[in-house]
This record gives C-alpha cells, sequence and structure tokens, in this order.
C-alpha cells in the first residue's frame, strides 16, 4: 500500500541498530526509526524521529501519515536498571509499550490491516529456583520477582490478549514475541541488563583489558549471538500465521558458566583474566533465571535454529576480526 513503513522503536539500542542494518543490507525496508538518542547510522533510514515512545503526539503523527505494516518494538528499560528506577520502568515497558499497542490497533481502524507486532520478550518472565537445570519450556515457573520480567509478563499477556480477541471495539493486532536469553553482539554493548557481564567481559578482552564480574564463576544462563538474534526475529515475523502455534516462544543456543567463558576467552587471549566483585542485587536476578531454556517449540513452528554453538560463537563471530 502507498505511504506503507515499518516502524522500529529504540531503533538506536543493541538490537534495534542491529535488526536495521538487516533490512538495508537484505531486502529494502521503508524504516521509520523512533528513539531518545540519534542513531549511529541513519542512512538505512527512510525517517529518524528523536522522540519518545510515551508521546502520544508523535505516534498519533505517525497513524495518520502512514500505513504501518510492521511494528518492532524494541525500546525497554532492563532488568538491572528497571530494579533501580521503577517508575522509568514502568513508564517505558508498561504505557511505551501500550501507546504502541494502540497504535497498532488504530491502524486496523484507519487502514483495514492487521499489522504485525513484534515484542521481544525474555528469559526474565521465569523464576527458577538457583540452578535449576531442567530446560524450561513457555509455560513453566512464569511467576516472575523482577519488575523486568514482571513487565515482559504482562505485555506477552496484553499482546496476545489483543491478537486473539481484539481491544473493546473488536480491533486486533497480530502479535508475535520471542523471550530473548541474554544476546551477545561483537558491534554494540547492552546497557542495564543482568546478563550484560558476558558482553561487557568479552569486549573487555578484546581491548585486552581484565574484568571485573559482577556475578560469581559459577553463575550460569543461556546466551545466543546477534545474528542469530536477528535471524529469529526475522524468521518468527516472515512465518505464516498458520504455523505459529503460539504468540510466545523460547529460543536459546548455548549456557556456559562464567568460568566456561573465562577459559573459552583464554584459549584465544591466555592473557585475560577475571576478578569478581559480586553485585547480590544482579546475582540474585540471574539466580532466578533459568541455566538452560526449552526452545523446541520455535525450532518445531518456524525452523529456529542457531548458526552458532560457543565454539563457532568464538572462533567465527566474536574472534573472527582478532590478529591471529
Ligand atoms: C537483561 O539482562 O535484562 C536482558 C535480558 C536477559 O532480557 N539482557
Amino acid at each position: 500500500m502507498k505511504n506503507s513503513i515499518i516502524l522500529i522503536s529504540g531503533a538506536s539500542g543493541e538490537i534495534g541498530e542491529n535488526l536495521i542494518d538487516y533490512f538495508s543490507n537484505i531486502e529494502k525496508r521503508k524504516i521509520i526509526a523512533i528513539d531518545i538518542n540519534k542513531p549511529k547510522n541513519q542512512s538505512n533510514i527512510f525517517k529518524f524521529i528523536k522522540g519518545s515512545i510515551l508521546n502520544t503526539e508523535i505516534l498519533n503523527k505517525i497513524n495518520e501519515e502512514y500505513v504501518i505494516e510492521e511494528i518492532y518494538h524494541l525500546a525497554a528499560v532492563l532488568s538491572t536498571t528497571a530494579e533501580q528506577n521503577k517508575k522509568l520502568a514502568q513508564n517505558v515497558n508498561i504505557d511505551g509499550t501500550n501507546n504502541l499497542f494502540n497504535l497498532a490497533l488504530s491502524q486496523n481502524l484507519k487502514n483495514n490491516i492487521i499489522t504485525k507486532f513484534f515484542f521481544p520478550s525474555s528469559i526474565a518472565v521465569y523464576n527458577v529456583k538457583k540452578n535449576y537445570t531442567i530446560p524450561v519450556s513457555e509455560n513453566k515457573f512464569c511467576n516472575p520477582k523482577t519488575t523486568y520480567g514482571q513487565h515482559k509478563l504482562f505485555c506477552e499477556n496484553l499482546g496476545i490478549a489483543f491478537d486473539k480477541y481484539g481491544n473493546n471495539q473488536n480491533f486486533k493486532i497480530d502479535f508475535r514475541s520471542i523471550r530473548f536469553p541474554g544476546i551477545i553482539s561483537i558491534n554494540s554493548m547492552p546497557s542495564g541488563g543482568t546478563s550484560d557481564y558476558a558482553p561487557e567481559m568479552i569486549h573487555s578482552a578484546i581491548k585486552n583489558k581484565n574484568y571485573s564480574c559482577f556475578v560469581s564463576e559459577k553463575s550460569r544462563l543461556p546466551f545466543i549471538v546477534m545474528p542469530d538474534a536477528i535471524e529469529a526475529i526475522v524468521k518468527i515475523m516472515t512465518t505464516p500465521k498458520k504455523k505459529l502455534k503460539n504468540n510466545i516462544y523460547n529460543i536459546t543456543s548455548f549456557s556456559p558458566s562464567v568460568k566456561d567463558f573465562l577459559k573459552t576467552i583464554q584459549k584465544k587471549l591466555p592473557e585475560f583474566k577475571i576478578n569478581y566483585v559480586i553485585d547480590k542485587m544482579r546475582e540474585d536476578i540471574v539466580n532466578q533465571w533459568p541455566n538452560f531454556i526449552d526452545d523446541k517449540n520455535a525450532k518445531n513452528d518456524w525452523k529456529w535454529n542457531p548458526k552458532y554453538d560457543l565454539e563457532s560463537a568464538f572462533n567465527n563471530y566474536i574472534f573472527k576480526n582478532l590478529e591471529n
């Protein structure tokens, strides 16, 4: 349709930047990007709007001027920051997400289309016993203690309701969501997350700096690398709706402990060292999250298949550009 666009919130964030790069390299999409910070590279963006998803005037203008085929809602306050600033987290994670749901619902009214809505959820929706080693499936242990986990679960359920039943005027969205594990990217750094210890450690090692780790060496979480995260988003968004038995899917690739990360890094950078300065709040969060994730539903329904395991992630992605 004329004036068709895709809208990406949090466009200057870790996933946003990589998703926009993907779209620009693989397929030409007319992207409207919204963020409170300017993206490093705007060349692949049709229009950048510096602003907040809390500004309904901005969102109403986008609604009036465009046909929004897809929304990738990547703006969020992550787990550590959310515990430290619950008000900000509530505003962005709940009110901001609701604003974008309403934007998508308005498109159903205005343009008689069902906007596809991608929502990045998280392993933070789970609350398991420390060192729980059985792979966790989507319908288990969804009783999060953390602010961020509660926000993600609330928005998942709201999105599912708008997908299945619509709002009170029966307008609908096509809601699709992935519960991301920790994500490791070589060209960007996360901020405010609790799984950040892994990318922080890796980026320190690459800069030949030692790392002060805020969780213990036994701490273990599921991770993927950014290329697999982007691949997963594209796959779930391009899979015919009738093939998706669920709205929400787990994905994962590898679940190393901090010690496993250290040993893997030292194979290439033997001088690299870690010391431990434990942050009790952040370690408590990691201990509530599962060590391992069951992602068979994503593999069955939309052919999720990570390209990188722990070894290939380091050899073919993370250390790929390091001098031998
Ligand atoms: C965080 O640590 O808050 C995020 C996540 C696992 O959702 N990276």
